[in-house]
């Protein structure tokens, strides 16, 4: 199943009529520029391309008042200056002739968008639309937004799809309150924002932007705002907001749709947001989501105003939505403290609403106080107020670089040993059947006395192989099953052969099949957590994926015994969210006697499709939870990913 980019040419038509310095980033080139570099990037040629529809009032109506509607039907018709004059009525809006007829086809394309994924046409995609709509309200247009495009589209799938359970993940730099206010009180909808917020003190400058605001009534716990309270948020800060917040949460609420408010003010280069996140981050992003709902993710446009830093994100969102493994993350991956104190908050006024936080130690830290006074909004920042961090790389050498992959997508290979497993496999995964020369594998298999008999012998050929078709950038990531007599010291070849492998390095082996194999390598790392009980979830997000962030591996290995105890699902969620700190470079290990599903299953993560569902949350038992903790308190000093909290000087 594919990926949609749903598009309409119409949607370029509005744009600002008189001189209004805070309107006018808000243009046309928005959309020509992300669909040009999609189209030189050989991306949208690998969708299916829809057309966007108008939305019927009848739809614009599942959100706004019929007065408002009315309102700006009636814009088509009036002049410059009944326009300049009535968009002075709201907070930074512009209207234009085109404007209902464009907001009809931005609506239209996020729905039509929703309808293609829970039709089963296509998998996931993205509407690229103008204008965008997260702050547009029941009766009021603000923010350059004029219908709100993923409110009404959640509520079409609640209507018309009977959905129960969606996630709107709000990943543009501002606070789309429009969301928020729509669905307060409805635990049918759990939206998470993060925001540039400085403390109240950037637009909208609203005190219902900040961690407290949780939703109201039946829809306590099901708003969850992360506020910014510096500029500079980098790769680093979004990958640990989603690790330590947002993905426990979404799935402990196990959505069965997850849209996406895609705004790319968040990211580098950009003037509004003025943080410091690479195109690439939102590759990540998207893939963290991919491992929800099925995979079935409807991304809608909202904000983006850096001409280049939104195209090359637009191009990273779609690469990753039609299955591309994520390219590595450029910069330290250190999240900062101000963005830990924000984590830390919203993680802190989530838990008394979600059992997968209560894990965690959530006792508030102090933080500067609100500067929100009762008579109104705290005065502004100055220019040269607190940022984050200062930049480490110049914006102009990470956006000058021509497309990189006009390539076609590297596909996973599978090498089994075993002629009578029989796999379904996806089209373009190969089954592999080269194997390296004899003269080295017996070289290799000298070591290790396990490794002398012929069967062994064969595996380990088509496991160098494999990993040189890796290393080298032949196929992105590999299946190898072994006998289960050499599947300690096969383990042990692959590591070595990586670490000798040209300028690949960093090597990054989960080993899960008992004890023994730990024993004979020299890169034993072991932990005592659980994969089989409620802790999986915690022990994935909250240990094993920050750990691997921040050590940014070249390979990932994973080793899966007999006696590994994960179910299908488990291991393919596993294997699929360790693509994203490898540059999609896993090979997986396992024994013959596994059944042959789970190499099947583990082959469709491998080539980006998105893994089972766990089925509903378990929490982990009070022993794992110890476990997971003292073991993250003794790792966290070295590997700052681990961190949810700001250290405590
Ligand atoms: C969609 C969006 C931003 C409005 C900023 C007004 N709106 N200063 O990014
Ligand atoms: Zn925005």
């Amino acid at each position: 199943m594919g990926t949609a980019l749903v598009y309409h040419e119409d949607m370029t038509a509005t744009r600002l009529l008189w001189d209004d310095p805070e309107c006018e980033i808000e243009r046309p080139e928005r959309l020509t520029a992300a669909l040009d570099r999609l189209r030189k990037c050989g991306l949208e040629q690998r969708c299916l391309r829809l057309s966007a529809r108008e939305a019927s009032e009848e739809e614009l109506g599942l959100v706004h008042s019929p007065d408002y509607v009315s309102l700006v039907r009636e814009t088509q018709v009036l002049g410059k200056e009944e326009l300049q004059a009535l968009s002075g009525q709201f907070d930074a809006i512009y209207f234009h002739p085109s404007t209902f007829h464009c907001a009809r086809l931005a609506v239209g394309a996020a729905l039509q968008l929703v309808d293609a994924v829970l039709t089963g046409v296509v998998q996931n995609g993205l509407a690229l639309v103008r204008p965008p709509g997260h702050h547009s309200q029941r009766a009021a247009a603000n923010g350059f937004c004029v219908f709100n495009n993923v409110a009404i589209a959640a509520a079409h799938a609640k209507q018309k799809h009977g959905l129960h359970r969606i996630l709107i993940v709000d990943w543009d730099v501002h606070h789309g309150q429009g969301i928020q206010y729509l669905f307060e009180d409805d635990p049918s909808v759990l939206y998470f924002s993060w925001h540039r917020y400085e403390h109240g003190r950037f637009w909208p400058f609203l005190r219902e932007s900040d961690a407290d605001a949780v939703g109201r009534g039946q829809g306590l716990g099901f708003t969850v705002n992360l506020p910014w309270n510096q500029v500079g948020m980098g790769n680093a800060d979004y990958v640990a907001a989603f690790l330590h917040l947002l993905l426990p949460l979404a799935f402990e609420f196990d959505p069965e749709l997850v849209l996406v408010s895609a705004g790319f003010d968040s990211a580098i280069g950009d003037p509004e947001g003025q943080m410091q996140a690479t195109p690439e981050c939102f590759a990540h992003l998207t893939q963290l989501l991919q491992v929800l709902a099925g995979g079935r993710v409807c991304a809608v446009l909202e904000g983006g105003y850096h001409l280049e830093s939104l195209a090359e994100s637009v191009c990273m969102t779609v690469r990753t939505l039609l299955g591309d493994p994520a390219p590595p993350l450029s910069g330290p991956m250190v999240p900062c403290q101000s963005a830990l104190e924000s984590i830390q908050s919203a993680c802190a006024a989530q838990a008394p609403h979600w059992k997968s936080l209560q894990l965690q130690d959530v006792t508030p830290v102090p933080t500067s106080p609100s500067t929100h006074s009762p008579e109104g909004r705290p005065p502004p920042l100055l220019p040269g107020g607190p940022v984050c961090k200062t930049a480490a790389s110049a914006l102009s050498s990470l956006l000058d670089q021509p497309c990189l992959y006009p390539a076609p997508p590297l596909c996973p290979a599978v090498a089994l040993t075993a002629p009578d497993i029989t796999l379904v496999l996806p089209p373009d995964v190969t089954q592999q059947e080269g194997s390296a020369l004899n003269e080295e594998t017996e070289a290799w298999a000298r070591a290790h006395e396990s490794l002398a008999q012929d069967e062994t012998l064969t595996a380990l050929g088509k496991l160098l192989y494999l990993l040189d078709g890796m290393l080298d950038g032949q196929v992105s990531s590999g299946i190898v099953a072994t006998p289960p007599s050499a599947a300690a010291a096969t383990l042990d070849v692959a590591i070595q052969r990586g670490l000798s492998h040209g300028a690949q390095r960093r090597i990054l082996w989960l080993n899960i099949r008992g004890k023994e194999a730990a024993a004979l390598s020299m890169f034993q790392v072991s932990t005592p957590l659980p994969v089989v009980t409620g802790g999986f979830l915690s022990c994935i997000l909250g240990l094993v994926l920050p750990l691997a962030y921040g050590f940014q591996p070249d390979l990932v290995l994973v080793a899966l015994g007999p006696a590994h105890g994960l179910q299908g699902p488990h291991a393919a969620l596993l294997t699929s969210m360790l693509r994203g700190p490898a540059g999609g470079r896993v090979l997986a290990l396992l024994e013959e006697d596994s059944t042959p599903q789970l190499a099947g299953i583990l082959a469709r993560v491998l080539h980006g499709e998105a893994p089972p569902s766990l089925g509903p949350y378990s929490v982990a038992s009070p022993e794992d939870a110890q476990a997971l903790r003292y073991l993250r308190g003794q790792l966290e000093r070295q590997w700052k990913m681990l961190q949810c909290r700001p250290q405590t000087r």
